[in-house]
């Protein structure tokens, strides 16, 4: 690897945020000092939403946060030892969403988001602002500056914007397809082909396939860059004994008939000799049995722990990501 190597991570918020801390300690620990000029994670923004004014990024904000040890971890989103007492405002108000929860300082940030937002910066701008005021050891693009917030259309042709299927219904109503609306007309945010293209190794977090890996893969030109970059590129999944750590994935992989298998996964993404992504997709012990059909794909199956339930653990797991790229 050379003295400051070049790792794009493609992630989503709660999973990824874990995965891309591990990433930053991995490096760290092979003595690499400036993590920042070294990792690169290209952001979902499906999950964004605008929501009593202000435009909130919650993957963003939830790497963000993690990256600055801010983060309230339990939950997995917003800010450590939050208050919402503008919140009980809102409510009292009527306004916005009665089970979506803004905290005080996370509030903080999407009224810092918007305002710059209406002076007319880009999203990449806003996060290259935000990133300043902690040293997060990474650089952060968001997926595109297009607006494609992910569309959850049900049995009934019901359309809910993602975070009201999520945290409303928390992915109990069915869904039929995921949307972004735009996306296809949506560029790459400036500077991701280039880090993909000029990468030393592309990791896909353990992020939801479907709608936190898949909106990124489907904003024009980012397929094509992953199939054209010299890097090796290396999935971790999501699935553990045949389970979703955390979240819905699996409502998500169902909806799209794909079974909820770590071995199903790296087929969705395909191998890189076949049109597809992937060069190696690392599974965990308890799906070890699974690596034949990984490779059967044309995947370079790699069985290794995947629970990241402590810091170490996920630097040991990002470590054997970068191991399986060859770095
Ligand atoms: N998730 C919830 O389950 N309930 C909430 O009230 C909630 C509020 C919220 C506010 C800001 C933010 O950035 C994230 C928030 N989330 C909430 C989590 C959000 O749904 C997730 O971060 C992802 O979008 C889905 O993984």
């Amino acid at each position: 690897m050379s003295v400051s190597p070049r790792i794009v991570v493609l992630a989503g918020g709660v999973g990824g945020s874990r995965f891309v801390l591990g990433v930053r300690g991995a490096l760290r620990s092979r003595g690499i000092g400036d993590t920042a000029s070294a990792l690169t994670v290209v952001v979902n923004t499906g999950d964004d939403l605008w929501l009593s004014g202000v435009r909130l990024q919650p993957d963003v904000d939830s790497l963000t946060y993690a990256l600055a040890g801010v983060n309230d971890a339990e939950r997995g989103w917003g800010r450590q030892g939050d208050s919402e007492r503008v919140n009980e405002e809102l409510q009292a108000w009527g306004a916005g969403w009665p089970w979506f929860t803004l905290g005080d300082l996370d509030l903080g940030t999407h009224l810092a988001r918007t305002g710059w937002l209406r002076d007319g910066l880009t999203p990449t701008e806003v996060i290259e602002r935000m990133s300043r005021r902690w040293p997060l050891g990474a650089r952060l693009l968001p997926m595109t500056d297009t607006e494609v917030d992910t569309v959850v259309v049900l049995h009934d042709g019901t359309r809910l914007h993602f975070q009201e299927w999520w945290t409303r219904h928390r992915a109990a109503l069915a869904p039929t397809r995921f949307e972004n609306p735009g996306i296809s007309e949506a560029a790459p945010a400036p500077g991701v082909v280039e880090a993909i293209a000029q990468a030393e190794a592309v990791l896909l977090a353990p992020s939801n396939p479907v709608v936190s890996i898949g909106p990124i893969l489907d904003v024009t030109g980012v397929r094509e860059a992953l199939r054209a970059t010299a890097a090796p590129v290396v999935g971790v999944s999501p699935i553990i004994g045949g389970r979703v750590v955390r979240g819905m994935a699996d409502v998500c992989l169902t909806a799209i008939g794909v079974e909820t298998s770590a071995a199903a996964v790296a087929g969705l993404y395909g191998s890189r000799g076949d049109a597809g992504l992937l060069d190696a997709w690392l599974i965990a012990e308890e799906d070890e049995a699974l690596a034949g059909e990984v490779a059967g794909f044309g995947i370079r199956p790699v069985v290794t722990p995947l629970w990241m339930t402590d810091p170490a653990r996920s630097a040991a797991l990002a470590e054997s990501a970068l191991i399986a790229a060859g770095l």
